[in-house]
């Protein structure tokens, strides 16, 4: 991935929250979402408009990032720092050099340089995914299914997704909702369905003999068993599973990706713009993956048609071979805020491809969902 694009300049900076309810509560081991409560952003250049969306979550819980702490650190911290950027002309491959010296809030940053990427790929007219290199005009589309009330209520939602054509199912799990819903899942839908679990941190390092009962049942992968920053547990834990680990929540970086793949924490790995900085230190993720013979897939954080679309072009890149967490807008939203809402198409989605990430905002209802607007202005 080269710069070669024509750099922008910065005419302000928008800042809108909306709320949207979600089609079906989403239970994880750390909460149980009904609904979300977004932060998007919108960057006005001098021939384009580019959009964001941060994928913080109303509380810190998946990290410690939340929402209203990562448009406070982007009003405080973030965004005079883009405006006070000397020569004003910028692409967003400066973004991250320019917010270094702010720690960690990656998902405000990557909000943020998306934007402006958006935003300077329709200046360009070039699509985020040849600027991204992907390589395929469809990728394969799994879902992310919660814990659930019930097997019953389990099975029958799997089954829903299995006929709506998904290609792969991903069962969250944490302990004592573990082996019992793969066996169930296995048992009902047989062993040809692509499966995998997400256990969101909630294991310890003595679970290594529980999380080997799930090997006899074939899975694809499971995915972050331990707390995010017990690269060593992980390692411990791989010696034990036959099953391969792959982690999220712990990768935070290219520089962290490689330190684990080295250590010999995960043989997978999950790559989210959000959790890594942006879309660009995605690529050098999967670059760094590929290198070393680790294959990627792409997480979802339940975005909106803005970074969905996103996903989408990320997920075309070659090393991407497992398939993502890039559903249908529809598992999550009655409504999408943009017009061509992500459909599936015999089980996959299509890359987006017009200039940008290629999707126009549905104005009127964007308007209808809106809850805040805070708009900050580049001075001249
Ligand atoms: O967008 O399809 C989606 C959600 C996928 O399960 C999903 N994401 O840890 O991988 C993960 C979870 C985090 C979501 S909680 C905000
Ligand atoms: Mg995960």
């Amino acid at each position: 991935m080269i710069d070669d694009l024509k750099k922008i300049n910065i005419r302000s900076i928008e800042l809108r929250r909306i709320s949207l309810p979600l089609v079906t509560p989403f239970r994880t081991s750390f909460s149980t979402e009904t609904h979300r409560d977004i932060l998007l952003v919108r960057v006005e250049t001098d021939d384009a408009v580019g959009w964001g969306e941060c994928v913080s979550g109303n509380e810190p819980l998946y990290s410690n990032e939340y929402v209203e702490g990562s448009q406070q650190v982007m009003i405080d911290h973030l965004i005079p720092r883009l405006f006070a950027f000397r020569s004003r002309a910028m692409s967003a491959h400066d973004v991250a050099q320019i917010l270094r010296p702010v720690k960690d809030h990656r998902m405000a940053k990557a909000a943020l340089e998306a934007a402006i990427l958006d935003a300077q790929l329709r200046e360009n007219n070039v699509s985020l995914a040849s600027h991204l290199g992907s390589i395929h005009e469809l990728v394969p589309s799994g879902v992310s299914v919660g814990i659930a009330n019930s097997l019953d209520e389990l099975v029958s939602t799997v089954g829903g997704y299995l006929d709506e054509g998904y290609a792969r199912i991903k069962l969250k799990i944490e302990p004592g909702w573990d082996i019992e819903p793969v066996r169930v899942i296995r048992k009902t839908f047989g062993d040809q369905v692509p499966l995998q679990v997400d256990a969101n941190t909630a294991f310890t390092r003595e679970d290594g003999p529980l999380l080997a009962q799930l090997d006899p049942f074939n899975l694809l992968l499971i995915e972050q068993p331990l707390p995010e920053d017990d690269i060593t547990g992980h390692a411990l834990i791989a010696r034990q599973v036959r099953t391969p680990i792959c982690l999220d929540e712990s990768i935070v970086s290219s520089q962290v990706a490689i330190d684990a793949i080295e250590r010999g924490a995960c043989s997978i790995v999950n790559i989210k713009a959000g959790r890594v900085g942006g879309y660009l230190e995605a690529v050098r993720i999967h670059n760094v993956c590929q290198q070393r013979g680790v294959p990627v897939w792409c997480g979802g954080m339940l975005e909106t048609g803005i970074g969905r679309a996103m996903n989408v072009a990320l997920a075309g890149l070659p090393n991407f071979t497992l398939t993502g967490d890039i559903s249908a807008s529809e598992r999550f939203w009655k409504q999408d805020i943009v017009q061509q809402s992500i459909r599936l198409e015999s089980g996959q989605v299509r890359l987006p491809s017009g200039s940008g990430a290629g999707f126009e905002i549905d104005g009127p209802f964007l308007s209808d969902v809106s809850t805040s607007t805070i708009r900050l202005r580049s001075e001249d």
